[in-house]
């Protein structure tokens, strides 16, 4: 028992004991990945994707690379969010009239549920890459909603209640290419149509090399008695390219401009096989949560080297005093 999450309780989330010879504050699925090399006939690569609990299972929108190298959204669903069965087709994106209202590549989705509705942002095109935002009912229809922020945006992450009276959405500025840097920064909204009194939240750096470059929002902030619990990607420059890690923070549940607490060491990086090598070797990037607030469980979906999709899991309280005690908030 756990009244750590304030949320729903889904008892039907995947969830996997910590092996007995770990000691790591976040352990992965014994069967991971759970997408590997070519899973539809679309698709070279399903990673970088988020889920949700739908009806009595879960939907997704996954990011699929196609065999021409462009990233896509599709709509997916599955009884155990691990089983998934895919559409054939990429999302077909409308205006709120029904006409088509596409877009030139999108990837790197995230998805909530906010006032009945879910939301849906990713990494869309808008001259460049920038903040995508969408909504669906049923994870069929897809409307596709104008872009929140101006380009260039990447890692755009809502949060699941209204703060304040108002949306807020997390981003991360970038340029057009692969970004050298990146801070996260929070925008308000009265209506999720008109953002700004735009804030710094938390950069890169710290005595951590693991996140030296950059930073970026991960899933959708989890609520808790001890605030926000967010999970984001922290990267470093090698010799032989960049390094995707992952941390997490606890932000102030009213101000969450405001850092509580942020991991001073990553918390998971890539060490498997399915994480080192791939389209992109290392590559860890955690894109979606899902939780059981009875319980404390909480599953992580993440992309592994831009080819797999893996999963690992966590427990509330323990991970929130391993970030209170593991502090380093700069
Ligand atoms: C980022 C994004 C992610 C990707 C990562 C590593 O800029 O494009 O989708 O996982 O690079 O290639």
């Amino acid at each position: 028992m756990s009244n750590t999450i304030i949320g729903e309780n889904l008892p039907h989330i995947p969830w996997e004991a910590r092996p007995s010879d770990c000691n790591d504050v976040i352990w992965r699925f014994s069967a991971n990945p759970i997408l590997g090399w070519n899973p539809i006939p679309k698709a070279a690569r399903i990673y970088n994707s988020a889920v949700i609990p739908f009806g009595d299972g879960f939907a997704g929108v996954f990011r699929a690379d196609q065999k021409n190298g462009r990233a896509t959204l599709f709509s997916g669903r599955s009884k155990d969010a691990i089983n998934w069965e895919f559409d054939p087709d990429p999302i077909e994106w409308v205006d709120e009239n029904g006409a088509p209202n596409p877009t030139s590549y999108s990837y790197d989705p995230r998805v909530l549920k906010l006032e009945g509705q879910y939301y849906i942002n990713w990494c869309d095109d808008l001259r460049g890459a920038s903040i995508g935002m969408g909504t669906t009912k049923d994870f069929k229809t897809f409307i596709r909603m104008s872009n929140p922020l101006m380009p260039f945006n990447r890692n755009g992450v809502l949060f699941p209640r209204q703060i304040n009276g108002k949306y807020m959405l997390l981003s991360r500025p970038s340029d057009s290419g692969h970004t050298p840097f990146g801070d996260i920064f929070i925008s308000e909204s009265p209506d999720l149509v008109h953002w700004g009194r735009h804030k710094f939240v938390m950069g890169s750096g710290g005595n951590g090399w693991w996140q030296g470059l950059k930073i970026g929002a991960g899933p959708v902030p989890i609520e808790t008695t001890e605030g926000w619990l967010l999970f984001y990607h922290g990267v470093v420059g090698t010799c032989n390219g960049f390094v995707y890690s992952v941390g997490a923070v606890i932000l102030d549940i009213d101000d969450p401009s405001k850092v509580l607490y942020r991991t001073r060491d990553y918390i998971l990086t890539p060490e498997k096989p399915y994480e080192t090598t791939g389209f992109v070797p290392n590559v860890a990037f955690p894109c979606a949560n899902l939780y059981d607030a009875e319980t404390g469980r909480i599953a992580i979906y993440y992309g592994a080297a831009d080819t797999y999709t893996a999963v690992a899991f966590t427990q509330v309280d323990e991970l929130l005093d391993y970030i209170k005690n593991n502090s380093e908030v700069f």
